[in-house]
């Protein structure tokens, strides 16, 4: 079997264990990056952050695979020809990965659990209250691969849940709300939100005092989205006046977080480092496998960015 070159322009820390997971796919080449090398022939890329001028640069190019379910960087890269089709990540591994930090949040926030580790660094037997989950509405915004999938881990654990998305969602028992004009009626009465929008010009800022307003005073925030979802002095002041208890942050709209960012010293902010959910490299390469299978027999390829919409 003809093997077909995928260029990884991707970080060099991941290298090594992209080429590994490649090396049991015997119908994909897994080709370093390096400035300067002869890139003719080569019609696959892998990339998360955008490489300048790399797309390009490569005349035979067919697809690039974004190695992230978010394709914000690459959609606002200037210089990736229009025509090129940029693919999003759909994997099971970030999929699951996602729900259970999402999960693992939202008992954070459910059970309280900072007072609890507060309580035992100053060796106090502090027994506290809280409510059963299925007393704890949940909403997801962003209903889509990681916010259905999310909502179905809730629901396991007995949270009502409830998701936003711009198309209404036939979904057993996750109730949907959709568009704008339905966003007030889905935040009432919210304990936990979880966004998990993509970064489009219409959801850039959404996570702002008026949101807040919206839901029941006392609520937590979970973003796993993008950090320039989040009005960030907004969040501040909804936690010091108390609309919001608590928050879990993943995403950052700069990162690394700048050292002196006052996120880091607040008691009721909790942070992780862009890394809620990775892509496995070993199913991320198997998809990208089957969707190269599919591009070289002339059929669609699927998870194709829409451009128009952004996302
Ligand atoms: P999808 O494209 O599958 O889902 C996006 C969802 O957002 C869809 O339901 C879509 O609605 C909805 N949406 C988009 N724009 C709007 C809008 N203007 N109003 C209402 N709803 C909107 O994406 P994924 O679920 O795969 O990923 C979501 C995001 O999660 C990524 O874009 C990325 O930013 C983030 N992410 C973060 C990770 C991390 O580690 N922190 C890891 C992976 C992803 P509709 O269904 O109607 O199209
Ligand atoms: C993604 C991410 O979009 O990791 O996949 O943020």
């Amino acid at each position: 079997m003809s093997r077909t070159r995928l260029l990884f322009a991707g970080a060099d820390e991941y290298l090594a264990t992209f080429e590994a997971a490649a090396r049991s796919l015997p119908q994909i080449d897994l080709v370093a990056y390096q400035p300067g090398q002869d890139l003719a022939g080569i019609q696959y890329l892998l990339m998360w952050r955008p490489v300048p001028g790399l797309a390009a640069a490569m005349r035979d190019l067919k697809a690039i695979f974004c190695f992230g379910a978010g394709v914000d960087r690459l959609l606002a890269s200037s210089d990736i020809p229009a025509q090129i089709p940029i693919v999003r990540m759909v994997e099971p591994g970030l999929t699951r990965g996602m729900s259970e930090y999402v999960l693992w949040q939202a008992l954070r926030h459910h059970r309280r659990i900072w007072e609890l580790e507060e309580a035992q660094a100053e060796g106090r037997w502090a027994p506290h209250w809280y409510p059963a989950a299925w007393e704890r509405p949940v909403g997801i915004l962003g209903l889509g691969e990681l916010g259905i999938a999310t909502g179905e881990k809730l629901l396991e654990f007995g949270f009502p849940v409830r998701g936003w998305s711009r198309q209404r969602k036939q979904h057993a028992d996750i109730e949907s709300f959709a568009g704008p004009e339905e966003l007030p009626a889905f935040l009432r009465d919210l304990e936990i939100l979880i966004c998990l929008l993509p970064l489009t010009e219409a959801t850039r800022g959404i996570l702002n005092a008026g949101l807040f307003s919206g839901l029941k005073p006392g609520a937590s925030l979970i973003n796993v989205g993008r950090g320039q979802h989040l009005v960030e002095a907004d969040l501040l002041e909804a936690l010091a006046s108390g609309q919001l208890l608590a928050a879990s942050l993943d995403v950052f709209a700069k990162e690394p977080l700048p050292a002196d960012h006052p996120f880091w010293r607040h008691p009721r902010i909790f942070m992780s480092p862009h890394n809620a959910s990775d892509t496995d490299p070993a199913g991320g390469l198997g998809e990208i496998a089957r969707q190269i299978g599919r591009s070289l027999t002339g059929q669609p390829l699927e998870h194709v960015a829409d451009r128009a919409r952004g996302y």
